[in-house]
């Protein structure tokens, strides 16, 4: 099948996830288009069937917000007739369903009928997509999507609640490829970041308010008082400066790392004791999924998606939302134990091969066949 995927190129859940999926598909023997402003930071090269079209938006004085919808439409539009795409997958409902069904349109114009899947991941439907400003548009953006998708259960339930949906959304959860995760890296790595008796507490975003950065710097402030630890800190957005003023404020700026983005994730990520994830709302948390597999503990809240990742006692704990203290009693549960440690590392990574890319790609190729017969 020739794929154009349609994402955000930068750190965000949805652009990696669309990243992997194109790449996995690709392996499989798809030719993939990806269509986005930027090369995909998890796209490090290009194969023969792997393709990347940026999208350009040419400054222009008069428009005070540059059209970036229009100029992927007609991009889509361009490619789709240069390279006979067949199918259009896009990834985050705004703006990308909307120019999506554009380009639809204008290629059935030209007698082109091409079928558009959309892939909703999260903050476009409970953060922003939710805001009244953008409601109408992303409705029926969703409404004109042949086939839609949604990263978790509880994702399409508030969908189908905040939103006048009539389509069925079919529920595909992000994966990890596992085949990835059989590495190893030498302990002088893990020496850079903490002392042999010291445990590492990571935690991985991108430093929104959604994330409650205060929420980790507070649990791991509690954790470090207990037991010897270093937090690595690994992402960029709003909320960082704040939690470098807390962490000076509470006089553990030499014990906390902020690492800013990073594309060693594994790498971190494999020498870590303990993954916080204590977001507000959360559709899925694939960050959460990322460290389990690297044999990470996850302590998290309950909010959204995470407990369909995050198993309660098996591989981490939940809590409720901004339940700092109960999240560092829970944390100081796993690392005080150093059996119990380890059953709990073996645990997260046993829950993550739940999803597999073997498991979830084909889910993706029949959702493709499924879209071509609607359309
Ligand atoms: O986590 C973010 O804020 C980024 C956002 C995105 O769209 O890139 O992540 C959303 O999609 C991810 C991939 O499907 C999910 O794992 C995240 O849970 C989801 N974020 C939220 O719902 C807040």
């Amino acid at each position: 099948m020739k794929i154009a995927i349609v994402c955000y190129p930068t750190f965000g859940g949805s652009g990696v996830v669309a990243t992997e999926l194109g790449i996995a598909l690709a392996n499989r023997g798809h030719e993939i288009h990806f269509i986005t402003y930027k090369q995909p930071v998890r796209l490090a090269f290009l194969t023969g069937n792997i393709h990347f079209h940026e999208v350009h938006v040419p400054e222009y004085d008069l428009f005070h917000y540059q059209p970036y919808e229009l100029a992927l439409s007609s991009k889509l539009v361009d490619m789709v007739k240069l390279y006979n795409i067949e199918l259009l997958h896009v990834h985050y409902a705004i703006p990308h369903a909307y120019a999506g069904y554009m380009a639809k349109k204008m290629l059935q114009e030209e007698g082109i009928n091409i079928p558009m899947v959309t892939t909703l991941h999260g903050t476009d439907i409970t953060l922003v997509g939710n805001h009244p400003f953008y409601k109408p548009a992303v409705t029926f953006s969703i409404n004109k999507s042949d086939v839609v998708t949604s990263v978790s259960e509880s994702l399409r339930k508030d969908t189908m609640r905040l939103f006048n949906v009539k389509r069925e959304i079919n529920v595909i959860p992000n994966f990890i490829d596992s085949a990835k995760y059989n590495h190893e890296f030498t302990d002088c790595q893990r020496e850079m970041m903490a002392n042999k008796e010291e445990k590492i507490i990571t935690h991985i975003s991108n430093f929104r308010e959604v994330k409650r950065i205060p929420d980790v710097v507070k649990i791991f402030y509690k954790i470090q008082q207990q037991i010897p630890s270093k937090l690595v800190m690994v992402g960029e957005g709003p909320e960082k400066e704040y939690a470098e003023y807390l962490c000076d404020d509470l006089g553990i700026t030499d014990k906390v790392l902020f690492l800013g983005n990073s594309t060693e994730i594994d790498k971190i990520l494999s020498f870590s004791d303990l993954f916080l994830l204590p977001s507000e709302t959360e559709s899925f948390g694939l960050a959460a999924l990322e460290a389990m597999i690297n044999g990470v503990p996850v302590i998290s809240s309950n909010t959204g998606g995470i407990p369909e990742v995050n198993t309660h006692g098996f591989t981490g704990y939940l809590s409720n939302v901004g339940d700092v203290d109960e999240m560092a009693k829970n944390a100081l549960k796993i690392l005080s134990d150093p059996e119990g440690h380890l059953k709990f590392k073996e645990n997260a990574r046993k829950g993550a091969l739940k999803f597999d890319i073997e498991k979830v790609v084909p889910l993706y190729e029949a959702i493709y066949q499924k879209a071509f017969i609607l359309v």
